[in-house]
């Protein structure tokens, strides 16, 4: 997978590409990133890539030509291009799973009060990470290649993400790790029981406990008859 990103803040984008698993990807060659300055298309003396809005109002717009000019290659070189804003579609786990099987995409991070209407022309989509304002495009562009690329195959095992909550339509169980007792704090004794029918049937039943706690809008359509049992058993405690 290839995954370009036109920003005015390479610097921002740079550094977690290259950190943790997403770097571990890049260096499988699971994935190859490109970073575009939008200010090499920027006009003038300064290389501006903003103007004052028509009609007057606070703030500033990006201009259309330095935009086209980073995004129109990428098209013809066959990306899937995506601006990030906050009037997109909203990023869910169907949507990442969905970039996941393009085989190149092209993010375009806007910055300032908005761009220009007429960028929207150039693009295939417009995603937003959800319904809070940020100052730019880099950090949404940053989620969505997390949640894409940890689905594509080669960055982590299959099964680590079969079970992710979203996916499955539910939240995860809670997870233990050593020590026994912390602070006073033990761990759920079937946990330690070895008995694996055990562990299952209690994980599936702490997961449908914690999304009707928290996330009753996931819950419906995610249940078949044996977890509508476990729902009954939850009341016993
Ligand atoms: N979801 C989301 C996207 C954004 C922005 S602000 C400027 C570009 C994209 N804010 N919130």
């Amino acid at each position: 997978m290839r995954i370009d990103v036109v920003t005015i803040f390479p610097e921002l984008i740079e550094v977690p590409l290259r950190t943790s698993i997403i770097g571990r990807a890049v260096e499988a060659g699971v994935v190859e990133f490109g970073i575009h300055d939008l200010r090499a298309h920027g006009l003038g003396r300064h290389r501006s890539v903003d103007d004052e809005p028509y009609g007057g109002g606070a703030g500033m717009v990006m201009r259309p030509e330095p935009l086209f000019a980073a995004i129109e290659p990428l098209r013809e070189a066959g990306a899937h291009v995506v601006l990030l804003d906050p009037a997109g579609e909203r990023l869910t786990d169907a949507l990442a799973r969905h970039l996941a099987g393009v085989a190149h995409l092209a993010l375009v991070c806007g910055r300032y009060e908005g761009i220009d209407e007429r960028v929207r022309t150039v693009v295939d989509r417009e995603v937003s990470i959800g319904d809070y304002v940020l100052t730019g495009g880099e950090l949404p562009a940053l989620v969505l290649i997390d949640a894409v690329v940890r689905l594509v195959p080669g960055t982590i095992s299959q099964a680590s993400h079969e079970g992710d909550s979203f996916a499955s339509g539910m939240l995860e169980y809670p997870q233990y790790t050593r020590p026994e007792s912390f602070r006073g704090l033990g761990v759920p004794p079937v946990l330690l029981s070895g008995n694996h029918g055990e562990v299952d049937r209690w994980r599936r039943r702490e997961a449908l406990r914690r999304t009707r706690e928290r996330r009753p809008d996931l819950l419906e359509g995610a249940l078949d008859d044996a977890d509508r049992a476990l729902l009954a058993t939850l009341d016993d405690d």
